[in-house]
């Protein structure tokens, strides 16, 4: 039908009953098989899953500091310690940001923020603990796999033993950044200095084993290829075989302004719904698939629904700068929950808020 190859056609088939694909045979159907029948694939495989529900929650960011002792050439957000445009807040500023939410009813506060030399695992330890005594109502999300290896490793700990640590004083569920690309020859050019893929995978590892949820992320749109973005899919898949612990996979497009990557330029909306049926198709095993607005813009993100996306992430309440100073659409990125149902609705699907956890919330 509709002049299909017989191996896209019958690769079809195969996703459409279920079946898993290969890296070679998601090679062949990203490369070859029209965008159209990619989100229809998608939608069916979102729709087996969750039906007509689309996901969001109330939630906001805390970004403690923008300072980071690594310098990853995609970022538009890091600043040296000595820089005029630098932040570093204090623990009362921090606190006095989670109170400044109050009454918005957010269930989930996100923190994620530089690589600070300065503050070891107590710091933050305590940092959590007292965020989540000021809001007892929200779930904390906190820390990027590559902010938990140091402060863990400063304080010569073994990962679970620092993870238990952070769990028992209130982190609830780790957020996916910091995976980037996991191939080598890729990583050690865009962010050199980071953690490696495996240092990154075992974080999230031992925090599924100690039953913390955590989700994933991809950095994509710049010098990676094809390959790179199966392999990477395909690392992750297979430590959700193995644990079953992430909750939500999230394909982030390089947003090019302001960082040293700026001339490479940024990939096309077929890409991005390349990319967000690409992951609905071969994370057969990861719940939940986000349509991050704040880096997509809230229109490419209300597409990506018809491209497998089942997540439209939370309405953030101008808490976030990442994107905004990369050049993304949204300078002060804060939906409405009306908002937000809306957008959902107009794409056809049904809204249901969630917590961090995916049950939904009752009204
Ligand atoms: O790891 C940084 C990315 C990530 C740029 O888990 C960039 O719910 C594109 O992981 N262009 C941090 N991307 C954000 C993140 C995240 C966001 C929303 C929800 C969740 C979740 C996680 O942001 C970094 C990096 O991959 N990033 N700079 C850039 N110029």
């Amino acid at each position: 039908m509709f002049n299909l190859s017989e191996s896209i056609a019958a690769l079809a088939d195969k996703i459409d009953r279920g079946g898993r694909l290969s890296r070679s045979e998601a090679k062949t159907f990203l490369s070859e098989a029209p965008l159209a029948l990619l989100g229809l694939l998608a939608t069916h495989a979102k729709e087996r899953k969750s039906g007509k529900a689309v996901f969001y929650n109330r939630n906001f960011h805390i970004e403690p500091t923008n300072v980071c002792v690594f310098n990853c050439r995609f970022c538009s957000y890091r600043r040296p310690a000595d820089s005029p445009d630098a932040w570093d807040y204090s623990k009362e500023e921090i606190l006095a940001q989670v109170d400044s939410h109050r009454g918005s009813g957010a269930t989930e506060v996100h923190i994620v923020g530089g690589v600070h030399p300065r503050n070891g695992l107590d710091y933050y330890i305590d940092l959590i603990r007292s965020v989540k005594g000021r809001m007892p109502q929200a779930s904390v999300k906190a820390f990027t796999a590559i902010e938990l290896a140091y402060m863990i490793n400063k304080a010569g700990l073994p990962l679970e033993e620092g993870l238990r640590r952070l769990k028992e004083a209130g982190m609830e569920a780790i957020p996916g950044g910091g995976a980037e690309i996991f191939a080598e020859p890729v990583r050690s050019r865009i962010c050199p200095e980071k953690g490696t893929a495996d240092e990154w995978l075992s974080v999230h590892r031992t925090a599924h084993r100690l039953g913390i949820p955590t989700n994933a992320t991809i950095l994509y749109g710049h010098i990676e290829s094809l390959d790179d973005r199966i392999d990477h899919l395909d690392r992750l898949r297979r430590l959700q075989d193995e644990t079953g612990g992430f909750n939500a996979f999230i394909p982030l497009k390089y947003r090019s302004r302001h960082n040293s990557m700026e001339e490479i330029g940024e990939v096309s909306i077929v890409e991005d719904m390349r990319m967000t049926a690409l992951a609905r198709l071969y994370l057969d095993n990861i719940p939940h698939i986000k349509a991050y607005w704040p880096m997509f813009g809230k229109t490419t993100a209300q597409l990506a629904l018809a491209f497998g996306a089942d997540d439209m992430d939370g309405t953030i309440d101008d808490s976030t700068k990442i994107y905004s100073m990369a050049g993304a659409e949204e300078s002060k990125p804060s939906v409405t929950t009306a908002e937000m149902e809306a957008m959902i609705r107009s794409a056809g699907y049904e809204p249901v808020e969630r917590d961090t956890f995916y049950n939904p919330v009752k009204k």
